[in-house]
């Protein structure tokens, strides 16, 4: 029996006795084209007018794992391969935070891989991997894809940032496994209102005061992030408080710009506003005493 091998297709890879018909690989094989290799054998007897028969014979790569999953995480913003990712609070459930693409190079079941949040991650529960495809084992088609959601709704001022692990692992056996760890920071939302520390501030002065001098400083506190929280004071705009009064922008410290008599005028009383962010703010109200002073009583405004 005569054995004949039809490779034109792939070159030099093999190679087979004609005697035994044994086929010995010749070159690297290279599976990169097809997961499989089909070779036309043709066999012959040595008798005359010998009819030759063919038969095909199909060769796959072994499942070898020799690839963990290489995870690629992309966030919101682009960033590719970053552990740090970001989901603004406020946000409801079901809210992208990142996509996750996974890859194994390896043949069959070594490079199919699936992957989840890791179970025993208390804050795991705060989020879902949800399969891009519904067919979510990847592998037969270079990879598989999952977004990153929220599981829930998040207030920063309450939760600033969450750490999950996420886990991969092949089919391979024994199965190779990737384990990345994920921060996922809250992002501020102007939510929050600045809160003065007193509802009513009474303050005195005595009369005769110079221009200028510090009669007292009203404070308030954002419990937002960042521009966010950055209180600013100002004066109630509709009334002429600040003819008399002016108060800093940073430092809510208050100042008189005149210097007072009693006997003219012996209390004000007005609005302060603090202000965070672009959407907060919240009125105040004022009270300053006038004093009667030692000396005599200068004109007002002097
Ligand atoms: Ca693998
Ligand atoms: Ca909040
Ligand atoms: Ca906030
Ligand atoms: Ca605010």
């Amino acid at each position: 029996m005569d054995f004949l091998c039809a490779q034109a297709r792939y070159g030099r890879m093999f190679s087979m006795d004609a005697d035994s018909g044994n086929i010995t690989t010749s070159d690297t094989v290279d599976f990169a084209a097809s997961t499989r290799i089909k070779l036309v054998v043709l066999a012959t007897d040595r008798g005359e007018n010998a009819i030759p028969t063919s038969t095909t014979v199909t060769l796959r790569p072994a499942e070898v794992n020799h690839h963990a999953p290489s995870v690629l995480v992309q966030s919101l913003d682009g960033e590719f391969d970053t552990g740090r990712l970001k989901v603004a609070e406020n946000s409801p459930a079901g809210t992208f935070v990142a996509l996750v693409l996974v890859t194994d190079p390896d043949f069959g079941s070594a490079g199919q891989v699936e992957c989840r949040l890791e179970n025993d991650d208390d804050d795991a529960r705060d989020f879902h991997l949800v399969p891009v495809f519904s067919d979510a084992v990847a592998g037969l088609d270079g990879g598989t894809e999952y977004q990153l959601v929220s599981g829930g709704v998040f207030d920063r001022e309450d939760r600033p940032a969450f750490e999950i692990s996420l886990f991969c692992a092949d089919f391979g056996d024994p199965a190779r496994t990737v384990r990345r760890p994920l921060v996922v920071e809250v992002a501020d939302v102007d939510d929050n209102r600045p809160v003065f520390g007193s509802t009513l501030y009474n303050f005195t002065v005595a009369e005769n005061n110079r221009r200028g001098q510090v009669v007292g400083r009203i404070s308030a506190s954002d419990a937002d992030d960042g521009p966010n929280s950055d209180v600013k004071y100002h004066l109630d705009p509709d009334s002429d408080s600040d003819t008399w009064f002016s108060v800093d922008p940073s430092s809510g410290v208050i100042t008189a710009k005149v210097s007072f008599d009693r006997e003219f005028v012996d209390h004000f009383r007005f609005v302060v506003y603090a202000t965070s962010g672009s959407t907060s703010s919240q009125v105040w109200s004022f009270q300053w005493q006038i004093q009667r002073g030692r000396w005599g009583r200068p004109p007002m405004g002097s």
